[in-house]
């Protein structure tokens, strides 16, 4: 099937001073040409930029004075012939200019093309292209330095050095099939397979075991504040997004249902999510945000737990601290402004290392201790996006998370010494699921359902 052109508007829509519109496709150049006044684009070399002027081939009409850049395949992003005509910016103007060029033979593209055409010829795999969606997406900069590490390459090198392992293998497997009468080929193999398993299990559990931190970049951490009614969880709410977003008064009960917002603590994209204080009530709409801040508790990937330091400790204090033992916690003693009538000795015994920080809300105290606290945590010390490869797309992790099941069952074959062609099975199957990250054995409908998420223009 003969390729079309495709163009789009590759700028943001609104104002701006310049706005590009994108052509890629064989008859890029050709249609361009129609339309450009100022020098013959045919004739110009490959990535050079031109002066000059669109005008409308049907009424003479002179459209806008632009820059053409044009760019020979194969070295583009597409590795076709691309176009780039630099007009005014505003939406009128590069609207105008994206409809002459549909006029005269080229087709609108689709969101994503650009970069699915990418992809199709070669000069990306499809991890490479969701790293450019990332980084359109990119809410911070540690966001946007783990997807340019992922733009580099770096996660398809090391996928397809893994890949290659397990192809060795399974090559190694046919060999024992194809000659069974020699006993010692059979044994050789099952201790390669081993060896081999294990090392691209081990590497597999690696990138799963830094892959939370890079989800956590691009989804944010869900973070959910939890604690007796009055305690002060929508103070700090409000403290942390800068904005009164929850009602706080001295009532017990005020927060009735979950209330969730986007912030951005030192980098780090937290979403945190305000509860009903938890406690025995009789009220009919409390009860469900009780039994809702309960219920979040099994999502939320740290919960910051908030008692009172001019109360004693309550029973209800000490069930919500039993329910998030298994969890990721940390606990907050609010009020420090207020006199203390808690037992941090009784509040330390019911707790294992877990930091407790206090602060005051209304004292402006504790906030700093708080935001460290969590940089803490998840970059423990200075871990850098550079020295590793992170996983920072769910898509991915999951079938990282495949390939290590079977990897594991590949193992158990192996300890249960079951036929060589059984655990090939397995072998192969991580194959595909590796390939499938970087695209190699993707779908076709994956694959539209990706690019289909991508921009416009992009
Ligand atoms: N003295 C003092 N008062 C505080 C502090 N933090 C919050 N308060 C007050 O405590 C009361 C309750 O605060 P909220 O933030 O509404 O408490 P909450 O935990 O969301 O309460 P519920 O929504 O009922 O569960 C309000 O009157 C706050 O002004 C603090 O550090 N010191
Ligand atoms: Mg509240």
């Amino acid at each position: 099937m003969k390729t079309d052109t495709i163009a789009a508007i590759s700028t943001a829509v609104g104002e701006g001073a310049i706005g590009i519109v994108r052509l890629s496709g064989p008859e890029a150049i050709e249609i361009s040409n129609k339309l450009f006044e100022g020098k013959n684009l045919h004739e110009v070399s490959s990535h050079t930029i031109h002066y000059g002027h669109i005008v409308d081939p049907l009424t003479n009409e002179k459209l806008d004075e632009v820059m053409t850049s044009v760019l020979k395949e194969p070295k583009t992003f597409t590795k076709e012939d691309i176009v780039e005509i630099n007009c005014h910016g505003g939406v009128v103007a590069v609207n105008r200019i994206l409809n002459i060029v549909l006029k005269n033979g080229a087709r609108l593209a689709e969101p994503g093309e650009f970069t699915k055409r990418a992809f199709l010829n070669g000069r990306i795999d499809l991890s490479q292209a969701e790293a450019v969606m990332d980084l359109i997406q990119a809410q911070t900069d540690k966001a946007m330095s783990v997807a340019m590490t992922q733009l580099d390459g770096r996660l398809s090198i090391l996928i397809q050095s893994l890949r290659q392992l397990l192809l060795e293998t399974i090559a190694q497997v046919e060999v024992t099939i194809d000659y069974p009468e020699y006993d010692d080929v059979e044994e050789l193999s099952h201790q390669m397979m081993r060896d081999k398993t294990r090392e691209v299990l081990r590497e597999i559990e690696n990138l799963l075991a830094v892959a939370n931190q890079g989800k956590i970049l691009r989804e944010g951490i869900q973070t959910a504040i939890v604690g007796r009614p009055n305690v002060g969880k929508s103070s700090l709410m409000n403290m942390l997004v800068q904005e009164e977003k929850a009602i706080v008064t001295d009532i017990p009960g005020t927060t009735r249902d979950m209330i969730e917002e986007h912030v951005n603590v030192r980098g780090i994209p937290l979403t945190l999510i305000d509860t009903a204080g938890i406690r025995e009530t009789e009220d009919q709409v409390e009860k469900i945000g009780v039994g809702r801040s309960r219920a979040v508790l099994q999502t939320a990937d740290l919960i910051l737990v908030m008692l009172n330091n001019n109360e004693e400790l309550t029973e209800e204090d000490k069930e919500i601290i039993k329910a998030v033992q298994s969890l990721d916690y940390l606990v907050l003693i609010n009020k420090v402004d207020l006199e203390s009538k808690i037992n941090l000795d009784e509040v330390k015994s019911l707790i294992s290392d877990n930091k407790i920080i206090e602060m005051s809300l209304t004292k402006d105290k504790g906030i700093n201790d708080l935001e460290q606290t969590l940089v803490d945590k998840f970059f423990e010390g200075d871990l850098s996006p550079k020295d590793m490869t992170y996983v920072s797309n769910a898509r991915h992790i999951d079938l990282l998370e495949q390939s290590k099941t079977a990897l594991e069952d590949a193992l158990n074959g192996l300890e249960l010494a079951m036929p060589i062609d059984i655990i090939q099975i397995d072998i192969t199957r991580t194959w595909e699921y590796l390939g499938e990250i970087i695209g190699d054995t993707a779908s076709e409908g994956l694959i539209d359902q990706l690019f289909s998420q991508f921009c416009l223009g992009k």
